[in-house]
């Protein structure tokens, strides 16, 4: 049961219609060009990784939504992102989605679910809530509604979504739980309280700490210990220092050395599914910036491999260690 697979597979979403900003479209060539891919293969000889290239798709016609900007490009790409996400599981790998803006998480966690018979929990790890419906957002940014659109219990607030039948609200809102939230909404924290969505903002991460609150998160999602994880990462969660070339960077938020912690813990549960790396946007900033921001991503997601910061004893190619 344990997925400590080192089969891997990576996926780039190149789609920025999810929010204003020019440039997070590039976050995946960002990623690769600083190494990801060698980077991974590098952590041990078994690791197993393959490059699906990018998502493309083609844009619906005549499709529209009150308040949800480019709501033909999100319902079209996301339908071929999430059936590489679920071809990706089919074939045995953990699979690494690379955005992106967040809209992109609609598929992302569509494809889990279906891969996985609905047997998933989301950790949703961002400054925001990504909570909004086309009612309750300010923005009319889809990057700011996916969860909203993916669970069950939001599903009556939503009009018809044409293009969208594909998508079915199946998530059980209490398999979400929320880490480093510091930017939420109004509506988003009425229906955060509401329905008692597992939410820790920076607050409690300040109380516990972070190792506490990752356990005390899958405690709550995951009581069982049998579910798989999606885990969510929005660059944006990382504090502004850490990661500034984002769209929407928020001060006071995790610093890396907390981010890949938290992802380390998740790989070592052995249950990790599938995780999205989105919203870095190479576009902003300067190019300090730029690879401060792209090198904390890599850093994350190595983690998710199984990267240990410790180092390895090298092992021959029969798996023992050599001495
Ligand atoms: N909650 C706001 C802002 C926002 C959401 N996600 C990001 N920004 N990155 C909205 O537009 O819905
Ligand atoms: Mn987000
Ligand atoms: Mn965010």
């Amino acid at each position: 049961r344990k997925n400590y697979s080192t089969k891997i597979g990576i996926v780039g979403v190149p789609f920025e219609e999810g929010q204003g900003k020019v440039g997070v479209a590039n976050g995946p060539e960002a990623m690769r060009k600083s190494n990801l891919i060698e980077n991974i293969k590098s952590i041990h000889q078994e690791i197993d990784v393959h490059d699906y290239g990018d998502v493309c798709y083609t844009s619906l016609e005549n499709v529209e939504v009150p308040n949800m900007r480019k709501y033909s490009d999100v319902a079209a790409c996301n339908l071929q992102v999430s059936r590489t996400v679920e071809k990706i599981l089919n074939d045995g790998r953990i699979c690494l989605t690379l955005g992106g803006d967040h809209s992109i998480g609609i598929g992302t966690v569509d494809g889990h679910i279906k891969a996985k018979n609905e047997k998933v929990c989301i950790l949703w790890v961002d400054a925001h809530a990504d909570l909004n419906t086309n009612k309750t957002s300010v923005s009319g940014n889809i990057h700011g509604m996916p969860l909203a659109i993916l669970v069950k219990e939001l599903a009556d607030y939503w009009p018809y979504l044409p293009g969208m039948d594909w998508q079915k609200p199946v998530l059980p809102i209490r398999n979400v739980a929320y880490i480093g939230l510091r930017s939420v909404d109004s509506y988003e924290r009425l229906i955060i309280e509401q329905f008692g969505i597992t939410a820790y903002g920076m607050e409690d991460v300040e109380n516990y700490g972070i190792h506490n609150i990752v356990n005390m998160a899958l405690d709550r999602i995951d009581p069982h210990r049998m579910l798989s994880i999606h885990l969510s990462f929005d660059i944006d969660s990382l504090d502004a220092l850490e990661a500034p070339s984002t769209g929407t960077a928020v001060r006071g938020g995790l610093t890396l050395r907390e981010g890949i912690h938290l992802v380390e813990q998740i790989h070592k549960t052995g249950r990790l599914g599938a995780m999205d790396l989105v919203e870095v946007n190479p576009s902003i900033g300067s190019p300090k910036d730029v690879q401060k921001t792209v090198e904390a991503a890599v850093h994350l997601l190595m983690a998710a491999c199984g990267y240990t910061r410790r180092g390895l004893i090298p092992r021959g190619p029969d798996g023992s260690p050599i001495r």
